[in-house]
């Protein structure tokens, strides 16, 4: 399964969202000859479009979200075997992804109740080629499209500039769904292409890197995930856990350094976290660490309390190291939506953001928030969250982000 297919499906609702209101902006205003092409084929040629075969080859190695600088080379990733073999067929886009059917003539597999005239069906999705709906691309249209990328969290300011650009030089031609898709892929692949930046990888160690963001966005798992691949690139890490807030949070830690395989540094319930991350930056250079990561509160209840915390963290490692932190990665949580960007600010006061982790794209249909964030704060998107296991976090990568967003297979 390539990684694509891995982000697609994993964004399934962002991706649906957008992929099923672009398909039905379409489809609504579609031109007359565009009629439907179910019924064309025997019910032996619907099976087997069904089923067609899969094209992707497995074995494509898994990507981690981190890069080891220029000069030295990640340890060959291992050619892990898919855990679980993908049900075939994979079908594209399609809502309901059914198994093959037997080629029984059952009636072909189309889930939506009441299709429309214009509407092609999953057959027609699949086959994609012929007879696709087409509709003029006039004002109508585009306020409509305009109207989806609002609701899809990618913010009024871009909705605008992106529907301006798809309309440059294609006002009143007919466009089809798969080429506004893969228009709009473009554009917000545009957008996402500067912002796609690994973490920096430092020559100095310990390199450290504070992680800061609101309660539950996922800064423990992240560091804990990050940490794992870190190791995993052969880089000595060290992990404090800062949030001394919370008996949990510190255990949590605990749970995810033994997973990462590297030492996390605790202090008692309550007590100082500058204290600890002085301590924690006295250990990592004693022990030659490349990477110390500094886990924190995120209590918001208490802004002012937050802000000085951190502020405090901030001073007691400069005295170690007057360059310190490195780098202070923001952990978002997709799921919020637009408060998103209002933490971006909120956080960008109270410390020197560098970069974002975008965490819970799965299974979200926010995920459109990240070009609002690209577009208001051009802050670099380290990596992205997946999922809650130790690998489910991947490097940004704007193309398949967007493909995965809009609903376009290239494959
Ligand atoms: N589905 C999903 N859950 C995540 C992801 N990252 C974190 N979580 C979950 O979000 C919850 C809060 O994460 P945690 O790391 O404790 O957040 P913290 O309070 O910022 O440290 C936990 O249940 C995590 O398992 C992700 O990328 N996807
Ligand atoms: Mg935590």
């Amino acid at each position: 399964m390539s990684f694509f297919r891995k982000l697609k499906d994993r964004m399934f609702k962002s991706s649906s969202k957008l992929d099923e209101g672009l398909d039905a902006i379409i489809e609504e205003g579609a031109v007359e000859e565009a009629s439907d092409d179910q019924g064309l084929l025997t019910p032996e040629l619907e099976a087997e479009a069904v089923a067609e075969p899969e094209r992707e080859v497995m074995a494509e190695p898994e990507p981690v979200a981190v890069r080891a600088p220029a000069e030295e080379v990640l340890p060959e990733p291992e050619p892990e075997p898919e855990p679980e073999p993908e049900p075939e067929p994979e079908v594209v886009a399609a809502p309901a992804p059914e198994p093959a059917p037997a080629p029984e003539p059952t009636p072909a597999p189309e889930p939506a109740p009441a299709p429309t005239p214009a509407k092609p069906g999953l057959l027609g999705r699949l086959m994609g080629r012929t007879a696709e709906p087409r509709r003029a691309l006039d004002d109508d249209m585009l306020e409509q499209l305009e109207e989806l990328l609002i609701t899809s969290d990618m913010g009024v300011d871009i909705a605008l500039r992106v529907t301006a650009n798809m309309a440059e030089g294609r006002y009143g031609k007919l466009m089809s769904a798969s080429e506004i898709k893969s228009l709009l892929a473009e554009e917000i692949t545009r957008v996402m292409e500067p912002v796609a930046r690994p973490l920096p990888i430092y020559p100095k160690t310990p390199q450290v890197v504070l992680v800061v963001g609101v309660n539950g966005s996922g800064k423990t798992t992240t560091i804990g995930k990050l940490a794992s691949q870190f190791r995993a690139a052969g880089k000595k890490v060290v992990i404090a856990a800062g949030d001394t807030f919370r008996a949990a949070a510190v255990e949590q830690l605990q749970v995810w350094g033994d997973r990462a395989g590297v030492p996390v540094l605790t202090a008692p319930e309550g007590s100082d976290p500058a204290a600890l991350a002085y301590d924690a930056m006295v250990r990592s250079e004693a022990d030659g660490a490349d990477l110390l990561m500094i886990d924190t509160a995120g209590r918001l209840q208490n802004r002012a309390d937050l802000m000085e915390e951190l502020a405090k963290i901030v001073r007691v490692i400069r005295k170690k190291d007057p360059d310190a932190p490195h780098n202070t990665l923001l952990v978002l949580d997709a799921t919020t939506g637009q408060n998103a960007l209002s933490q971006v600010e909120l956080f960008g006061k109270m410390a020197d953001v560098s970069g974002l982790v975008m965490t819970k794209l799965d299974g979200t249909a926010k995920g459109g928030v990240l070009v609002a964030l690209a577009d208001k704060f051009g802050l670099p998107i380290h990596a992205i969250g997946v999922g809650e296991q130790i690998d489910d976090l991947q490097p940004f990568d704007p193309e398949d982000f967007a493909d995965a967003l809009v609903g376009v297979d290239r494959s």
